[in-house]
């Protein structure tokens, strides 16, 4: 298989830490950043890869839900153009398709495995079970090695400010600082099954070298509320959250997926892997990642 590998969403969380693996690995890496459709034809014809990770989306629940046409239409059609373009341009290219745990939603099983029914309670999570069924049925239409990789949660110093893990862990250094008191969060209920980027990016890599194309959950198998990683964040650098946490609804959802926790043995089985970093050690990770990046000038 050729050692050219194209990746979307290049520069995201995930993109820039499986373009660290392939780099590591020998490979050619081109990467792709809010191209048009028209582009996608052109550009996986010329490199015509052995592996496209089809990562770019507006992952943001939150956004979703203000603006569910622009999701859909990133999520939903700039996947079909992908895996179009593969399929007429360069039909032997393997393809991951970033699915998520956001499918599972109101789910009627805990924890939830590659069998376990969809039932998403957002727009970011209806274009991702469309997504991961126009995947399935190019798969089965045309042959494609196109597998989905169902990540639950996964987190690191390179997240997003939006999302709740790192906007905990950023505010934390700047309430530590002294540069700010409070941070104001919405709903702390909500259990998630948190990993590492870094291990889940090796999954992906993982599936894509397997004998045949397939779906894999991929997690941690554990679970722990939005309190929980508050509680420990602020507990790292010595602060009780409950000093520093405001509840502001906000920040609530129209629907909320109540809880996360992944079943994650048949990538454990069939894929070998296992991930490295467990709760506590990504909470403690992100917010020392956090205060040096503050002290360094990285971030204000
Ligand atoms: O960090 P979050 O925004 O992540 P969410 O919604 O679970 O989605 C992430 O994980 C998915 C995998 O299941 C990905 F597919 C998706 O792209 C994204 O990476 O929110 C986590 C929880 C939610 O229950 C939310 O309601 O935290 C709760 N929360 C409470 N206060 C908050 C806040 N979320 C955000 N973003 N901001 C808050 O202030």
């Amino acid at each position: 298989m050729s050692k050219t590998a194209l990746i979307t969403g290049i520069t995201g969380q995930d993109g820039s830490y499986l373009a660290e693996l392939l780099l590591d690995q020998g490979y050619e890496v081109h990467g792709m950043v809010r191209r048009s459709h028209a582009s996608i034809f052109s550009l996986v014809d010329k490199l015509k890869p052995g592996e496209c990770y089809h990562l770019a989306a507006q992952s943001f629940v939150n956004y979703s839900f203000e603006d569910a046409f622009s999701t859909f239409d990133t999520n939903i059609n700039g996947t079909l153009h992908l895996l179009s373009s593969i399929k007429d341009r360069s039909p032997g290219t393997r393809f991951y398709f970033a699915a998520t745990s956001e499918m599972f939603g109101k789910s009627s099983e805990t924890p939830q495995r590659e069998s376990t029914p969809f039932h998403p309670r957002s727009p970011y999570g209806i274009s991702k079970v469309t997504g991961f069924d126009v995947v399935r049925n190019f798969r089965e239409s045309y042959n494609l090695f196109a597998c989905s990789g169902i990540l639950f949660n996964h987190e690191s110093p390179r997240r997003g400010f939006e999302f709740v893990t790192r906007k905990i862990t950023s505010s934390v250094a700047r309430i530590k600082a002294g540069l700010q008191q409070t941070v104001a969060l919405g709903n702390l209920e909500p259990r998630r099954d948190w990993g590492f980027a870094g291990d889940y990016v090796r999954a992906m890599k993982l599936m894509l070298e397997q004998q045949e194309p397939d779906d894999y959950v991929v997690a941690t198998g554990e679970t722990h509320s939005v309190r929980d990683f508050a509680e420990l964040a602020f507990a790292r650098v010595g602060l009780d959250w409950k000093d520093h946490v405001v509840i502001d609804e906000r920040f609530y959802r129209p629907a909320e997926v109540a809880v996360l926790q992944g079943d994650s043995s048949k990538a454990r089985k069939k894929l070998g892997w296992t991930p490295t970093v467990n709760f506590k050690q990504l909470v403690e990770m992100m917010v020392d990642a956090d205060m040096a990046g503050l002290a360094e000038g990285r971030f204000r």
